[in-house]
């Protein structure tokens, strides 16, 4: 078997004892099984001296490669192109997209960077996996550089409807670039299909099962949903006395815990969310001082614009809702910007009694599957997920599933949670764990590499 090359934006580079979490633990065990690299930007801008050379280290079978960014290729292609225009497309905010030509070939430039970076590296046998939307046309720049390698390509965000896609000005040329790959996969049925619909309409591609005909060649489209190490979660969520220690930590006492926990992003939903809260406040007075909201919310990608306004209503709302309905000995609401260990948010998922995971649109939604993974069996708590999260595909049967849109509803549906019977909370936990353990991380990658590898359909 050939070595697996993993490209992606940031690469995380191999720190201490563990890899860090999630996403990067399970492609460190695919990189592991077979040998390879990962290939990507190291986080940093080079001073105006520095010459950008690629910089390698080697652990446990894997070469991680990667180069820093000159700040001009920073603005245009991370926070112009990829983070002002593809990221808020993709989410179906074209009202917020900051599209420049200038950031348009800084995107592409910066693509064709990589793909001159690797070719000279590659293998005959190895297969190359590139991730997410920063790197849309990398496969169409390594094909026009002689790359006959087979190239897949995952998107972890949605991908919009034609009509929405069709608002970012060269959407032909990204879509076109898309299909230079051998395998494009997904999150959900309705991203691919989303996609597959787009290049039939606009691209005239043919369709068929699995995928899509171009006069000489076929291109794999395929659904993927991403899952996450369920024992790991568990085991951590479930460390001794560590899930009490949060509780006491918290001063809850008797209260009851709604946990919510993101990156600071206009698709999460948190100010529609707020909201709900407000509004169970308010048509149940009853949970009155026995309910507390925490809203963990890391700060992301501060230097797009966008982001700080968002940053800015949230403070506003949370400070009224307190000044509101907060007493002497307790704030309904808390709302803080700090990332924490792994370790501290599993413990803190189990000792919640409802997880309210509502993105306005988002490609899977991992904390949704963590919340669950983190619950303990014999009484765990209830997921509130949104209708929008590529997470609720698998999940509508047993989570209680909202509209983000509906304040009124989402208020219902946390009450619902909150007085939610042990044995139906039990047996919705049981149905979604089998679910969580079938689409696990492994499954995901395992399904997508034996795609990629799969020879070739003429
Ligand atoms: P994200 O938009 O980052 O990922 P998500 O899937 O929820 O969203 O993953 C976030 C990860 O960061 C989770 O593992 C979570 O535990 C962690 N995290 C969140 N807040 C944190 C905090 N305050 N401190 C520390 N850790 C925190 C993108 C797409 C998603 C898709 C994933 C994976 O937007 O839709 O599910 O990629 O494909």
């Amino acid at each position: 078997m050939g070595r697996l090359i993993v490209i992606s934006n940031r690469v995380a580079l191999p720190s201490g004892a563990r890899a860090p979490g999630g996403l990067a633990v399970g492609l460190y065990d695919a990189l592991r099984d077979s040998g390879g690299m990962w290939l990507g930007w190291n986080g940093e801008i080079a001073g105006p001296d520095a010459d950008g050379a690629l910089s390698t280290v080697t652990r446990d079978n894997i070469t991680y490669a990667t180069f820093p960014l000159a700040q001009h290729d920073y603005d245009c292609y991370y926070r112009g192109f990829s983070n002002a225009v593809l990221w808020p497309v993709f989410h179906y905010r074209p009202d917020l997209a900051r599209y420049r030509r200038a950031d348009h070939e800084g995107y592409l430039r910066v693509n064709r960077e990589f793909a001159q970076r690797l070719a000279p590296m590659l293998r005959p046998d190895d297969v190359v996996w590139v991730h997410d939307y920063h790197l849309l046309a990398l496969g169409r720049y390594c094909r026009d550089l002689g790359v006959r390698n087979r190239i897949g390509f995952f998107l972890h965000i949605p991908f919009p409807a034609a009509e929405v896609f069709r608002t970012i000005p060269p959407h032909q040329a990204l879509a076109q670039a898309m299909c230079a790959y051998d395998v494009v996969g997904f999150q959900t049925d309705t991203d691919a299909e989303a996609f597959s619909d787009y290049c039939e309409k606009h691209l005239r591609t043919g369709r068929e099962a699995g995928g899509l005909r171009m006069p000489e060649r076929r291109l794999r489209v395929g659904t993927y949903p991403i899952g996450i190490d369920v024992d790991d979660v568990a085991a951590m969520a479930g460390k001794k006395g560590s899930s009490q220690e949060v509780a006491l930590k918290l001063g809850l006492a008797d209260r009851k815990l709604i946990i919510s926990i993101d990156r600071l992003d206009y698709s999460k939903g948190l100010l529609e969310r707020f909201a709900a809260f407000e509004q169970l406040l308010e048509i149940e007075p009853d949970h009155g001082s026995h309910v507390s909201f925490v809203q963990l919310a890391q700060s992301s990608r501060s230097d797009v614009q966008g982001y700080r306004e968002i940053r800015r209503e949230l403070d506003r709302a949370a400070g009224r809702i307190n000044g509101k309905w907060g007493e002497l000995g307790w704030a309904p609401l808390r709302y803080i910007n700090r990332s924490y260990a792994r370790a501290t948010l599993m413990p803190l998922m189990r000792a919640s009694q409802v997880g309210l995971v509502t993105p306005l649109r988002d490609g899977m939604n991992l904390v949704a599957k963590e919340y669950v993974a983190a619950q303990p069996p014999d009484d765990p708590g209830v997921l509130v997920l949104s209708q929008f999260a590529g997470a609720a595909r698998e999940m509508r049967d047993a989570a209680l599933i909202v509209n983000p849109y509906d304040t009124e509803g989402m208020a219902l549906a946390l009450d619902q949670a909150l007085r939610m019977p042990l044995a139906e909370r039990v047996e919705r936990h049981r149905s979604l764990l089998q679910g969580l353990r079938t689409h696990d991380l492994a499954a995901w990658k395992n399904r997508f590499l034996a795609d990629l590898r799969a020879p070739a359909k003429r």
